[in-house]
C-alpha cells in the first residue's frame, strides 16, 4: 500500500480508535486503490478518500417501548447516512443486540460501494437498533417498530433516505414501520421504504432478490471457469432471507445445497436442501419466535452440530456464507482450503475476517465479495423505488430480467476494473475499484462538500 493511502488510514484510525470493523472495511477498499489514485491527481486534490471515509451524518436516538407486561424498555436507534453523492441514502435496518454505531458505519460504508455497483441512483446508508427481536411477541415487535419510526421518520423520505430490511427486519417489520410513517406524515409515500408487502407497493421478487442475484453472479464465475452448477454441493450458512433465496435458485438449477446454520449450530443434509418442503421450512424457522435451525434437523432427521459452523467441516464445491459479518475466521479458512472446493462467494456483508480472505485467495480459491455478490437485494429495492415512483408494478419476469442484467454488469465491471488497473482476474479488487470510480466521479463533480 502506498504512503498516501497509509496516511489516510492512519488518520482514520486516530479518529475512530474503537471501530475495528469499520477500519477493516475501509482498509479493504482502499488497498485496491493505489493504481487508481496514482492515475490521476484529481483524487488527492479533491480529498476524495478523506471525505469518502467520513459519513455525511450519523443520527442517534432513544427508542422506548413497552413489553406485553407493560414494562418499559429503552434501546438505541441509529441511521448512518454515509454517502449521498449518487442518489438518496439507501440501505437496510438491522435489529440485533449486536448492533452498534461502529457496525452500522462499516455496513453503511460497504453499502455505498455496493449501491454504486448496481448502476442505479442510490447513495449508501444503514441503520438499526440494539433491540433483540428473538423471543419477542408480535405485538412487542409492532410497538418497537412504531417507537423506532416515531424518531426515524423526520430523517427519511422517498428522495432523501430509503431504508429497507436486514438482519431482524423482514417484510413484517417493514409493514409496521411503514404504517407508523404513514400515520405520522399523513401521506401515502410508499417509496420511503423498500421490502414492502405486495399489498402496498412491494416488488415481486424482492424477497428472492439477494439469493437469486447471488446465484446469477455465481453462474458468471462458473462460466469463466468453463464450469457449471449442476450437481455442485454448496455449503451455506445462515437460514434467513439470503440463504433461502440462494438455496431456492441453486436447487432449481440442479445444485445441491447441503448446510444451514444459526447462532447455535449447523445442520448437514447430505441428500440436499432441494425439495419444496425443505426449502419452505426455512420460512417457518424464521417466523418462529425462537428461530433455531435445529428445527430442521429434527423435522428432516439430519445431523445437527451444536455451536459450530460448516466451514471446512463438510464436503462442498462452493462455499457461500449467508449469515453475518466475521463468521469465517483464519482457522475456518484453512479448514476450507484443506476440505477442497474451488469457489468462495460471500453473500453476507464481509463474513470473512481479513486474514481469512487472504488465506483463501493465496490457496487458489476464486473469491468474490459480498458487496458484489449480494447486490441483487438492494438492486431490486432500487427497482421497487422505480415502480413506486411510476405507480405501476412489473411482473416477476420483468424484475428478474432486470436483476440478471444488473448482476451481469456488476460482474463485468468488476472484471474490467481489476484488469485495467493491473490486478488481473481479481473480483474483490475489481468490485472495490468499480464502486469507487462511480462514487468518486460524482463527488468530484459536485465540489468540496
Ligand atoms: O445489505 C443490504 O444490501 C440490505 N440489507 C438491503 C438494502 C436495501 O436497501 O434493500
Amino acid at each position: 500500500m502506498g504512503e498516501y493511502i497509509k496516511q489516510v488510514l492512519d488518520d482514520l484510525r486516530q479518529r475512530n480508535p474503537h471501530e475495528n470493523e469499520f477500519l477493516e472495511a475501509v482498509a479493504e477498499v482502499f488497498s485496491a486503490l493505489d493504481p487508481v489514485i496514482d492515475s490521476d491527481p484529481k483524487y488527492r486534490r479533491n480529498a476524495v478518500l478523506e471525505r469518502m471515509s467520513e459519513p455525511d451524518r450519523t443520527i442517534s436516538f432513544r427508542v422506548v417501548w413497552q413489553d406485553d407486561e407493560g414494562k418499559p424498555h429503552v434501546n438505541r436507534g441509529w441511521r448512518v447516512q454515509f454517502n449521498g453523492a449518487i442518489g438518496p441514502y439507501k440501505g437496510g435496518l438491522r435489529f440485533s443486540e449486536h448492533v452498534s454505531l461502529g457496525t452500522l458505519k462499516f455496513l453503511g460504508f460497504e453499502q455505498t460501494f455496493k449501491n454504486a455497483l448496481t448502476g442505479l441512483p442510490m447513495g449508501g446508508g444503514k441503520g438499526g437498533s440494539d433491540f433483540n427481536p428473538i423471543g419477542k411477541s408480535d405485538s412487542e415487535i409492532m410497538r418497537f417498530c412504531q417507537a423506532f419510526m416515531t424518531e426515524l421518520y423526520r430523517h427519511i423520505g422517498p428522495d432523501t433516505d430509503v431504508p429497507a430490511g436486514d438482519i431482524g427486519v423482514s417484510a413484517k417489520e417493514i409493514g409496521y414501520l411503514y404504517g407508523q410513517y404513514r400515520r405520522l406524515t399523513g401521506a401515502f409515500q410508499n417509496g420511503v421504504l423498500t421490502g414492502k408487502d405486495l399489498s402496498f407497493g412491494g416488488s415481486l421478487l424482492r424477497p428472492e432478490a439477494t439469493g437469486y442475484g447471488a446465484v446469477a453472479y455465481l453462474q458468471e464465475v462458473l462460466k469463466h471457469e468453463n464450469d457449471t452448477l449442476a450437481g455442485k454441493r454448496i455449503a451455506v450458512s445462515g437460514y434467513g432471507n439470503a440463504a433461502w433465496g440462494v438455496i431456492k435458485k441453486a436447487a432449481s438449477l440442479g445444485a445441491v445445497p447441503v448446510t444451514l446454520s444459526g447462532r447455535d449450530g449447523y445442520i448437514y443434509d447430505l441428500d440436499g436442501i432441494t425439495t419444496e418442503e425443505k426449502i419452505n421450512s426455512l420460512l417457518e424457522i424464521r417466523a418462529d419466535r425462537n428461530r433455531s435451525v435445529r428445527m430442521y434437523a429434527e423435522r428432516f432427521h439430519v445431523p445437527w452440530f451444536p455451536d459450530e459452523r460448516p466451514w471446512g467441516r463438510v464436503k462442498a464445491d462452493i462455499w457461500m456464507p449467508c449469515a453475518t459479518q466475521n463468521e469465517v475466521s483464519a482457522e475456518d479458512a484453512q479448514r476450507i482450503v484443506d476440505a477442497g472446493g474451488r469457489y468462495y462467494l460471500e453473500v453476507a456483508n464481509m463474513p470473512a475476517e481479513p486474514d481469512a480472505l487472504h488465506i483463501l485467495q493465496k490457496n487458489g480459491l476464486i473469491c468474490a465479495p459480498g458487496k458484489a455478490v449480494n447486490a441483487g437485494g438492494v438492486a431490486v429495492s432500487g427497482l421497487e423505488m422505480s415502480q413506486n415512483a411510476l405507480r405501476l408494478s412489473w411482473t416477476a419476469e420483468e424484475v428478474e430480467t432486470r436483476l440478471n442484467t444488473i448482476m451481469h454488469n456488476i460482474y463485468r465491471d468488476s472484471v474490467d476494473a481489476a484488469e485495467r488497473y493491473g490486478f488481473g482476474y481479481d473480483l474483490i479488487k475489481g468490485a472495490n475499484i468499480a464502486g469507487f470510480l462511480k462514487v468518486a466521479e460524482a463527488m468530484i463533480k459536485q465540489g468540496l462538500i
